[in-house]
């Protein structure tokens, strides 16, 4: 590829015309955008987007898009005319429970940096004066919040693309994408063909169409939703003018499913209070048909509960009616995230698909530096196209999770809510044991999982377990910390068949994964080793145990399905290196305990004492009648192994170890125990904890990276980085308040100022004392330091703790 790659964009909606600046504002001129609408007005979705930029959101990642997005747009104008008008957002609450939730809203803002306030019902109705203060009790305001004139935000950004050398072509509609063995080459249009190293489809709704050319599954869904305009307010009269158009906050109604913008003297209100409306592509219009592809007529009918809501919460609409509306479409994905990156199967197809208005130049600039740096500037692993396990792209999981999602769009969402449907979908050899033992299953990845027994609520430690708020005791029993001090106490069984297992196998395996990882992994067979994947920057992409089972045939365990990608993309050309995801045809299960030495040494000749089987050593044996691999490690901190078998022996495995575990006092224990465990080890979670914007050091990760190997991926960006120069860490807490068990995101303060965020949070059942994970500055990390964390708008006590919390001293492991 030549140092300009040819790069051809798909679609001239807000995020083509966004990401057309970006590329060309970092020296990539060589920018087409085809589109098959008129110029600007398309007729996607940005054609009709009222524009509201609320930047609140749990994902730190999207409200650094917004963030961006906010700032980039208020300093854009279009022949004089803005672009972005910082109204101000502002969310009510009309219930005790979004009472809370905007308090806990509240302190995702301040975690990642952006300044918003808490208000009575009074002083929301002084900010938007429409507003019957009656009707609520409270308000969320975030000053830097507003409208975007999409379109001619869109046409600004595109302007300066093109003043740069990048060309819009309208009238040009793609229908075909041309590869060159394993890359994109061309991209076929009704006008002709048009070369193309890289391409990138940013053709919003449209996006599953687009990818079908290449083979690619792009899993969204456009989906219709309910936006009208009132006739003209007498209350509104002269407040705004057609070029101002509005001066009242953004304003949404989320228990009610409603936002509302100011038109000049009539109020926008858009609807997620209906039905699921799944638009069929094939139905869409072209924009040559002289209809509006995403406008869809207006079913007044879906409307009329909005109406009747709006009514009651600003009265003087009902000196209004509703003058016009339509249906409008835009996308759906099944996890609420937008669908950035490179495919994997067609190497130069990107995609920028299911953005929103409000995260575009930050969804933009992401893919810029993606594709001109090698790496996005923010962590994307949530937004990455290659997130999804197999299962969760068939079409129906697809279909049925994006509506759902439509369905929950303004919903208050536990952190640990599950999807509901479809389940089960994936479920391991022991599902039939963990059923009869009374498991509560949550879902992840689409794997069924263990999170309590209730098997073991008669276990008498669970008296010993103290309550919590109510928040936190969603989707908790007590019967999990009684299953958590059992596994300090006697032995426990853990399912570990959800964790992801890769093989890698072939005459460069070694070479291969030591080019990838940062730790020595060219040890004797039947090691194992904790090292880190690192990109280019130094950027934690992973943390992974890699067992080496044979000189040519490694066992890795890998956080999901990036890692598979990740592995993928950098194998040679040669084959001399094979990759193949092993997890749905094994199974796994963590014995863990101070008597799980006991437990599995009767059931085996080999020898499984600590001399015979020393700590993260890997042999494959036999247990009873079961072949297993056995590897000597523990996320929970204690003595055992985790022991893999195949999955039509998973059964015999499980009732092995029950049955010889009976007189051992052996249980069956939960991921909400294995939480727990795990932080008081200070063992991380990545993407909780630990992303690709936070190098090892930082981490506390630094003993996973042999600096003295010869060389691995982001090995030249550690230069100058050690433990003593990081000026973040991430430090665990100690909450002073027994009861209060935060849940992650919390920002956390120090004399009054917010100045990190809880990562991950849980009870620590054997110190006795709430766990919270965070990053803070280095210089307020000391141990002993005292901090609060908001939590649902209150002030806990916490203090910084050295780590870790629980057997510093590895007794309880190396024995
Ligand atoms: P689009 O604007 O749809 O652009 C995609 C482009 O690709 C289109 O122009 C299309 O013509 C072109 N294209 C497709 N196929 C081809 C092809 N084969 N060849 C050539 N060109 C092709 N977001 C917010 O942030 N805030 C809001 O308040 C808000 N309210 C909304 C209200 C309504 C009623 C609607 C419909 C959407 C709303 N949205 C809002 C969502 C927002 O509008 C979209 O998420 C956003 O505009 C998507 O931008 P895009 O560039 O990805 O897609
Ligand atoms: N088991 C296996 N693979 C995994 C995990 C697992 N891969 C993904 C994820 N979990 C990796 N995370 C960890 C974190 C910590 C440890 C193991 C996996 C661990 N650390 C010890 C410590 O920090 O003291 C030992 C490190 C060392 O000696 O190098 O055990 O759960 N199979």
């Amino acid at each position: 590829m030549a140092a300009q790659p040819k790069v051809v964009i798909i679609g001239a909606g807000i995020v083509g015309c966004a990401l057309s600046d970006e590329l060309t504002a970092r020296g990539w001129t060589d920018v087409t955008v085809l589109e098959q609408g008129p110029l600007f007005t398309t007729g996607g979705s940005t054609s009709h987007a009222p524009g509201l930029v609320f930047q609140t959101n749990g994902s730190r990642t999207m409200t650094e898009f917004a963030r961006y997005t906010v700032e980039k747009y208020s300093a854009l104008t279009l022949a004089g005319q803005w672009c972005f008008r910082q109204v101000g957002g502002l969310e009510v609450a009309t219930s005790p429970e979004r009472l809370a939730e905007i308090q806990r809203r509240h302190g995702w803002l301040s975690s990642w940096g952006v300044d918003s306030r808490l208000l009575a019902p009074e002083e929301s109705a002084a900010l938007h004066p429409l507003l019957d203060p009656e009707r609520i009790l409270g308000g969320f305001h975030i000053p830097s919040d507003g409208l975007a004139k999409a379109l001619r935000a869109g046409e600004a950004q595109a302007r300066l693309a093109t003043t740069r050398g990048a060309r819009f072509l309208p009238h040009h509609t793609v229908t075909g994408i041309e590869t060159t063995g394993d890359r994109v080459s061309a991209v076929v249009t009704d006008q002709g063909t048009f070369p193309a190293d890289i391409v990138v489809s940013c053709a919003g709704f449209w996006g599953p169409k687009i990818g079908r050319m290449v083979g690619q599954t792009v899993p969204l869904v456009p989906l219709a939703h309910q936006y009208a305009r009132t006739t003209a307010l007498p209350v509104l009269a002269g407040r705004n003018d057609e070029h101002t158009e509005a001066s009242l906050p953004i304003l949404r109604d989320q228990d009610a499913g409603l936002y509302y913008r100011e038109l000049v003297d009539r109020i926008g209100i858009g609807s997620y209070a209906h039905r699921p409306m799944p638009v069929r592509l094939d139905e869409v219009a072209h924009p040559r048909d002289n209809r509006m592809p995403s406008s869809l007529a207006f079913t007044e009918a879906d409307f009329e509960g909005a109406w009747a809501d709006s009514v009651s919460l600003l009265p003087s609409l009902s000196d209004a009616k509703v003058e016009e509306g339509f249906n409008g479409v835009f996308s759906f994905t099944s996890d609420g995230m937008p669908l950035m990156g490179e495919s994997s199967e067609v190497r130069g197809f990107w995609l920028a698909e299911a953005v929103w208005v409000t995260h575009s130049a930050g969804v933009a600039r992401a893919m810029a530096e993606w594709l001109v740096d090698g790496r996005p500037g923010t962590d994307v692993h949530e937004c990455d196209v290659n997130r999804f396990e197999e299962v969760q792209l068939a079409p129906s999981y697809v279909h049925e999770r994006s509506c759902q999602n439509f369905a929950e769009v303004y919903d208050i969402l536990h952190p640990l809510q599950p999807m509901e449907s479809p389940r089960p979908l994936r479920v391991g050899p022991f599902h039939s044991r963990q059923e009869a033992l009374g498991a509560v299953f949550l879902e992840g990845g689409g794997w069924e999982r263990p999170h309590w027994y209730e098997a073991n609520a008669a276990l008498p430690e669970v008296a010993r377990i103290p309550g919590r708020g109510e928040w936190a005791s969603r989707y908790w029993s007590p019967i999990a910390g009684a299953e958590a001090l059992v596994t300090r106490e006697r032995v426990a069984l853990y399912d570990m068949t959800p964790l992801k297992r890769l093989e890698v196998t072939g005459p460069e395996a070694l070479a291969f994964l030591q080019a990838l990882t940062t730790n020595q992994l060219d040890k004797p067979v039947g090691s194992v080793t904790y090292s880190l994947m690192l990109d280019e920057a130094g950027g934690i992409r992973s943390d992974l145990t890699i067992a080496r089972l044979d000189t040519e045939r490694f066992q890795i365990g890998a956080n999901g399905n990036l890692d598979l990608d990740w592995l993928r993309r950098h194998l040679p050309a040669d084959g001399s290196v094979h990759v193949r995801d092993i997890t749905a045809g094994t199974c796994c299960l963590g014995v863990w305990g101070p008597l799980a030495r006991e437990l599995v040494q009767p059931l085996t000749d080999a020898d499984f004492s600590h001399q015979g089987f020393g700590y993260f050593k890997a042999r494959e044996t036999y247990l009873g009648d079961v072949p297993v691999t056995a590897m000597r490690l523990s996320y929970v901190g204690e003595l055992g192994w985790e022991i893999y078998t195949t999955a039509d022996l998973g059964a015999k495995l499980w009732d092995t170890l029950w049955e010889a575990g009976q007189e051992l006092g052996i249980i069956a224990a939960g991921r909400s125990a294995f939480n727990s465990l795990r932080l008081e080890k200070g063992y991380r979670s990545w993407g909780h904890d630990m992303t690709t914007e936070h190098n090892p050091y930082e981490a506390g990760l630094g003993f996973a990276v042999r600096r003295k190997k010869q060389h691995f991926t982001g090995k030249p960006a550690l230069d100058g980085i050690s433990d003593e120069t990081v000026t973040r860490r991430l430090t665990p807490l100690i909450v002073r308040d027994e009861q209060s068990v935060v849940l992650g995101h919390e920002p956390v303060y120090v004399d009054g100022h917010p100045v990190g965020y809880v990562t991950s949070a849980a009870y620590g059942y054997t110190i006795g004392a709430p766990i919270a994970y965070a990053w803070l500055p280095a210089r307020h990390a000391a141990p002993g330091t005292p901090v609060e964390i908001e939590y649902f708008g209150a002030r806990v006590a916490a203090v910084t703790a050295a780590e870790p919390l629980f057997d510093p001293e590895m007794s309880r492991i190396r024995r």
